[in-house]
């Protein structure tokens, strides 16, 4: 049996079009959302780890699926012994000290994986809500109680993983979606909540226990779109933490999945050393990714698209010249000046609010993305999601994020990557090039 894999991952998005069926015959269920309690129904606080004292009250409800529901049952965990207790032991990331100074990945380096350990690329069908036209039990329950996203409801779902690991992302109820635990990223969540940045982060509705697992409860970014196209770039320089590198030379660990995904894009790629040995470490297929890609010459990579026709496309991994680079985004906004100015007027918001957060400031930005989101109406959006790996620095330290990286500085020119993001948008067409652009690292 595979590994379970854990940690950071990308976010998980749904998309409405492709038909699903199946589904857990959910037996009970309890479940939280950000709505003030209706009649009838009780709330309960979730503890609050953020030390801001400030716990969110979640109006619950207890629903009971007449027959084959189709949604797991999902526990709203409200008490957070339970996730230091036995739950821990089954968490899917690793501890992190709260100054962020030392990171623990504690299965990131750990063995040679098993082969057929993949990476999750492409659409994939959760469990989730059947077609309700067809009225099912789960939608007649919805109505009883009266559910707040009655209309939207009619529709299937299906979702779509642009990047990370398989298995991360569990389908909830409407309107938000289900990522597995990590502790960093909780954190970093809680952080936001009292941030400038809030409002382009997703919503985070606290913790979940499905099937004796946890996850993080968080709004699902797609829900407003009609059949929207989202792009995935990760963003920064570098892809992994500094101590990752640090723990990886004073204990090498060797991989052969990760030699495999290498030997899989360029058999010429591995040198013989690590032919022989069949492996590499971490840092080495993270370093060769980033040069292969856009990541160390543009600060930024793309990571995948989905289409509104419902095509995906993951392999990026050579996408690297800015030429290359444009020609994607090009595609994926099929040309269109409104889009293109939407996404460039979002992403200089971004860009000023980045400049004006201390979470931002205090933080090592590491793997985190943004999710690009447009539909035929040309309705844009663009969102920071992927926080698994974003780690506190220690106290006193702060990054400005367009500095070059060298060891121990820390910084991940996240900044500088978004400044290039920027000017590849703004090529796209005459009109916004003339416009211009606010950046400064570039
Ligand atoms: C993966 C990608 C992920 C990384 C993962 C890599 O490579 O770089 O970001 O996870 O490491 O395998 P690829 O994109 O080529 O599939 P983290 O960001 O969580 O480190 P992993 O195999 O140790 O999960």
């Amino acid at each position: 049996m595979p590994k379970e894999r854990r940690r950071s991952l990308r976010e998980a998005v749904a998309y409405r079009a492709s038909p699903l069926g199946d589904g857990a015959a959910g037996k009970e269920r309890r479940f939280s959302i950000e709505q003030p309690p209706m009649e009838g129904q009780q709330s309960r606080e979730i503890p609050d780890e953020s030390g801001t004292g400030r716990g969110s009250l979640v109006p619950q409800v207890t629903i009971t699926a007449a027959t084959d529901g189709q949604m797991e049952p999902t526990e709203l965990i409200t008490d957070m012994d339970e996730v230091n207790g036995p739950l821990r032991r089954k968490l899917s990331n690793s501890s992190i000290s709260s100054t962020g100074s030392s990171v623990g990945l504690e299965e990131s380096e750990d063995d040679i994986l098993s082969d057929n350990e993949t990476k999750s690329k492409g659409i994939i069908t959760l469990e989730h809500l059947g077609d309700a036209g067809e009225a099912k039990p789960w939608w007649k329950l919805k109505t009883v109680v009266h559910w707040p996203f009655v209309a939207s409801q009619r529709k299937r779902l299906s979702w779509v993983q642009l990047a990370g690991h398989k298995g991360s992302f569990k389908a909830a109820e409407e309107g938000t979606i289900l990522k597995k635990y990590s502790e960093n990223e909780k954190l970093c969540f809680e952080r936001l909540r009292d941030d400038v940045l809030q409002r382009f982060v997703p919503a985070y509705h606290g913790i979940v226990e499905r099937d004796g697992e946890l996850f993080l409860q968080m709004s699902d970014l797609l829900v407003n779109f009609d059949g929207p196209n989202v792009m995935d770039c990760k963003m920064g320089m570098r892809t992994y933490l500094e101590d990752e590198l640090v723990r990886a030379r004073e204990k090498p660990k060797l991989r052969r999945d990760l030699y495999n995904k290498m030997l899989e894009v360029d058999r010429e790629a591995p040198t013989p050393e690590e032919q022989k040995q069949q492996a590499v470490t971490k840092p080495r297929y993270m370093q060769w990714r980033e040069s292969l890609s856009s990541t160390n010459t543009l600060g930024f990579r793309i990571e995948g698209i989905k289409k509104a026709d419902g095509t995906c496309h993951t392999d990026f991994k050579k996408t690297r010249s800015r030429e290359d680079v444009t020609q994607v985004f090009m595609d994926f906004v099929s040309r269109n000046g409104n889009i293109i100015s939407s996404y460039i007027r979002r992403l200089e918001d971004i860009r000023q609010t980045l400049k004006a957060s201390e979470f931002f400031m205090k933080h090592e930005v590491i793997g985190s993305s943004l999710l690009f989101i447009h539909d035929h109406t040309e309705r844009a959006d663009v969102w920071l999601i992927d926080f698994g790996k974003t780690t506190a620095l220690p106290e006193g330290q702060i990054l400005d994020h367009c500095r070059p990286w060298e060891e121990g500085n820390r910084e991940d020119g996240y900044l500088w990557g978004l400044d290039n993001l920027l000017h590849t948008l703004a090529s796209l067409n005459t009109e916004c090039t003339q416009l211009g652009v606010h950046t400064e690292c570039s």
